[in-house]
């Protein structure tokens, strides 16, 4: 009986190549307007969004036509002076997401110096849990994206001995499958995102030997369809964004080269939209800055030309990992 895969149909006439001119234009156009309705409806997650628009930017080896200086006082203004957290914009809840991609940016513009970093230590050192896990905010939520936020953040800081680093292991171990994989939470599905945030984790930690390394790095290839995309999980259909949770975590594995790289290449050219500009989830829909940023940093992994060379654990160039002088564990 024939087996019916989940998947996209490619066209004959792919552009393959990255429009680096306009993904510029794209990412510097996009909500500019703060009048536009998409702007306001997109407020929740505007820290993380400068993130992908911005780390998109300067894997390009461009600038925010705004100025970094403009970024930098809006991170600013986000930060809760009593938690030390960050928000997603001016007046919101502090989340560790927003903490972390504010962080992220902040380090990329050597500008760490301007928000009270010490209130960011005690912001992430409050939020873990007795079981080691991390919540997300004051409201508690638990997962291992969460888990990968805290130790991404306090590495940029060089501060890393203010939580109890072995517990924290203990829950992410504790989040990992029959099949290789982990989860939100203990006995959750494993999924690619997942997956990336608790391989970077263990990368960070220094402590990969808990991944079953061949079990996952075949679980994770096998993410890859008839079309060359990548999805997260069995049964699903491609997405642009599953080649950065999947390649980065093959990256640390050591087992890149366990992926067809060309087809993947020609699926994630096909995703970019050829008259707007930007990266789509898959080929003809809308583009945005979120599938962007992760299509280019896929494409970075597979050594595509004029693009920045990104680090696999932290989704920054690589240069600024080296100028703090992070050493992330990578297996062989
Ligand atoms: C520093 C890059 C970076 C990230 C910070 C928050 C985080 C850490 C990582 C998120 C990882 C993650 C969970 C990615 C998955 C995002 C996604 C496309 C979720 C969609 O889930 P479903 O169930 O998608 O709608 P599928 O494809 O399974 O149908």
């Amino acid at each position: 009986m024939a087996t019916l895969i989940k998947d996209v149909k490619l066209s004959d006439n792919i552009v393959k190549k990255v429009l680096f001119e306009k993904h510029i234009d794209f990412i510097n156009d996009y909500g500019q307007d703060e009048n536009n309705y998409e702007y306001g409806m997109t407020d929740y997650l505007r820290i993380s969004g400068m993130y992908w628009a911005l780390t998109a930017l300067d894997l390009m080896n461009s600038e925010p036509a705004q100025g970094k200086d403009k970024v930098v006082e809006y991170i600013k203004q986000c930060q809760d002076p009593q938690s030390g957290g960050i928000s997603a914009c001016i007046g919101h809840d502090p989340h560790i997401l927003h903490t972390l991609s504010a962080v992220q940016i902040l380090a990329m513009y050597d500008q760490l110096n301007a928000i009270d970093t010490d209130g960011v230590v005690r912001y992430i050192q409050g939020l873990q849990q007795p079981d080691g896990s991390f919540a997300g905010d004051k409201w508690g939520e638990i997962d291992t994206r969460f888990s990968f936020c805290a130790v991404m953040t306090l590495s940029l800081l060089k501060k890393m001995d203010v939580i109890n680093v072995e517990k924290a292991v203990d829950f992410v171990a504790s989040c990992k499958n029959f099949d290789g994989g982990f989860g939100s939470r203990p006995l959750s599905e494993s999924h690619a995102g997942l997956i990336y945030c608790c391989v970077g984790f263990l990368s960070i930690t220094n402590r990969l030997d808990i991944v079953d390394q061949e079990t996952l790095a075949w679980w994770l290839c096998e993410r890859q369809l008839p079309s060359g995309g990548l999805n997260g999980r069995p049964e699903k259909l491609p997405d642009v964004c599953y080649s950065w949770w999947v390649l980065s975590s093959l990256t640390i594995l050591g087992r890149l080269h366990w992926i067809d790289a060309e087809a993947l290449k020609t699926f994630i050219f096909a995703c970019q939209d050829t008259e707007t500009g930007g990266f789509a989830d898959r080929p003809g829909d809308v583009a945005d800055p979120f599938h962007t940023v992760f299509g280019l940093a896929a494409l970075s992994l597979l050594g595509y030309e004029s693009i920045q060379k990104v680090n696999p654990t932290y989704c920054m160039p690589q240069r600024i990992i080296d100028k703090l002088e992070l050493k992330p564990q990578y297996l062989s």
